[in-house]
């Protein structure tokens, strides 16, 4: 199918408001953010300027009942159907990431986290800033960053040293086990001693208040716990990302992607799985104290497969009552094309080595086809919730570079969970109806794949609904970018867990 096809029955578009606004460029479900028991979802406009040039914005749309427009005009959002937010200062790109981070403040509202990777305080450069948005009932057309005060509206994160770079913000679960939910934020840039060796944070839920601005450098162990890169380079905290509860203990794990990690090959990358635990932390570790007890460590198996370009957890894709991770790496062909490969773990009781090779240990291997070899960043993979109707957690991954619309139109590959996966390796080009599909980009550059989120069930019909980002389309102007809803449905969707009885 073609995103073209979604005609407010099977789905809706809403495209970027000015020229290269890059709306889609990050999506994300935003959980039920104003509590009316219908999910809600998130889209960012990386360069929107109305809070200054390239400032960013973000528009949070309101799930419901009474159906969608084919094209949601962003202008018509007032409050009741759903509100924007800018950033506050020239070239923050406010939006660069967006995650529902559950209830950190124990009010019974989730939060959204919305990072500004450039955002600057005063005095230091590129540090980055995150702004964690207490979710609740009502909000203005407009909500104003400048109103988060900690008590109200909402509290910021601000990165300690210049270029330290925030890079991406997600939920870590319940990572230690009280009563409240944590998030992780990664950066990318932070020297711990050694330049770009990066780092990510958890900061913990409470529900004794937050200061306007948390400083990463005041972070403590009581308040949450930093994790620093192993070497110089290896920018850990690229990405970061809950990974649901992976030994069953209660708490949540966590992952945080190092792609340029080289202790195997050449930037084959590494991604660390830290486990959660109700206990007193220490304010900082080094992710090479990883011992298998507290976590472990996951290499790429080749040079510049970049390991860690993409995380997703907290989804039990294969129905087996313990949840699974998602791990992305792009490939090199020996003809100088390359292409993109999920890996995807299944939970598992077995203790684990402190480091071993991702290849020893995943369960299913999800390849692209044959791409150019162009920049590998620009790409998407994760779980995206239960789209067929059988109650079972489907995954997507992108093909931004696919080119069978127009040059680089893209492509995204739905691949539905299943008990009773035949293989352990999937082309995504190859899928039968009843192992997934694929969604083409609508036009030439459009880029689709390059950002994938479950929507949540953001029509209250009972399945989850599909939310994709395409931040080059030209529907409005060009690069004015937009956003893709699908909604999961049982009747459209071969059901791969029926089919196989
Ligand atoms: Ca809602
Ligand atoms: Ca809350
Ligand atoms: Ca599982
Ligand atoms: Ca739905």
């Amino acid at each position: 199918m073609s995103v073209n096809e979604l005609d407010g029955e099977i789905g809706f578009m809403t495209h970027g408001e000015n020229r290269t606004d890059w709306l889609g460029f990050a999506v994300s479900d935003a959980g039920d953010v104003n509590d009316d028991n219908i999910d809600d979802f998130a889209v960012s406009a990386l360069n929107h300027d109305g809070g200054g040039e390239d400032a960013g914005a973000v528009y949070v749309i309101f799930g419901t009942e009474q159906g969608f427009n084919t094209n949601l005009d962003l202008s018509t959002l007032d409050g009741s159907n759903g509100f924007m937010i800018m950033g506050e200062a020239t070239e923050d790109q406010f939006g660069h990431s967006i995650s529902n981070v559950g209830d950190i403040n124990g009010d019974g509202v989730n939060e959204l986290a919305m990072m500004a990777n450039e955002a600057e305080t005063p005095g230091l450069v590129d540090n980055g800033i995150t702004y964690v948005m207490f979710g609740r009932q009502s909000y203005p057309a407009v909500v104003s960053l400048s109103t988060f005060d900690g008590s109200h509206g909402g509290f910021t994160i601000h990165g300690k040293f210049a270029g330290d770079r925030a890079s991406d913000v997600s939920s870590a679960g319940n990572f230690n086990a009280d009563n409240f939910n944590d998030l992780i934020i990664g950066t990318q840039a932070h020297d711990p001693g050694v330049t770009n060796a990066g780092a990510a944070y958890v900061i913990f839920g409470t529900d004794q208040g937050f200061p306007a601005i948390l400083d990463l450098g005041d972070i403590n162990g009581t308040n949450g716990v930093a994790f620093w890169g192993e070497n110089g380079g290896d920018i850990a905290g690229y990405k970061v990302s809950g990974a649901g509860d992976i030994g069953g203990d209660g708490s949540g794990d966590v992952m945080i992607a190092a792609i340029k990690e080289s202790s195997h090959a050449t930037q084959s990358g590494a991604v660390y799985m830290v486990f959660g635990k109700r206990q007193q932390w220490p304010a900082a570790i080094s992710l090479d104290m990883l011992d298998g007890n507290n976590g472990y460590k996951l290499t790429g198996e080749e040079e510049f497969n970049l390991l860690g370009l993409a995380l997703s957890g907290s989804s039990d894709i294969n129905n087996d009552g313990k949840d699974d991770v998602l791990i992305a790496a792009r490939f090199n062909n020996p003809d100088s094309t390359s292409y993109y490969q999920a890996y995807i773990i299944f939970g598992k009781d077995n203790t684990m080595a402190p480091s071993q090779s991702i290849d020893v240990v995943a369960d299913l291997l999800i390849k692209t086809p044959s791409i150019p070899s162009s920049s590998p960043y620009n790409f998407d993979a994760g779980f995206v919730g239960n789209l067929n109707g059988d109650n079972i957690p489907d995954l997507a991954i992108g093909d931004p570079y696919n080119s069978e619309v127009g040059n680089y139109s893209g492509a995204v590959y739905v691949v539905y969970g299943s008990q009773t996966f035949v293989s352990t390796e999937l082309l995504t080009d190859q899928l039968s109806d009843t192992e997934g599909f694929k969604i083409l980009g609508g036009n030439w550059n459009d880029r689709l794949g390059s950002a994938i989120s479950t929507a949540g069930d953001v029509n209250h019909d009972g399945i989850d609904d599909l939310l994709l980002g395409a931040h080059m389309t030209d529907n409005t102007d060009t690069d004015a970018g937009s956003a893709y809803i699908l909604f999961g449905n049982d009747v459209i969707f071969a059901d791969a867990f029926e089919a196989s009885q």
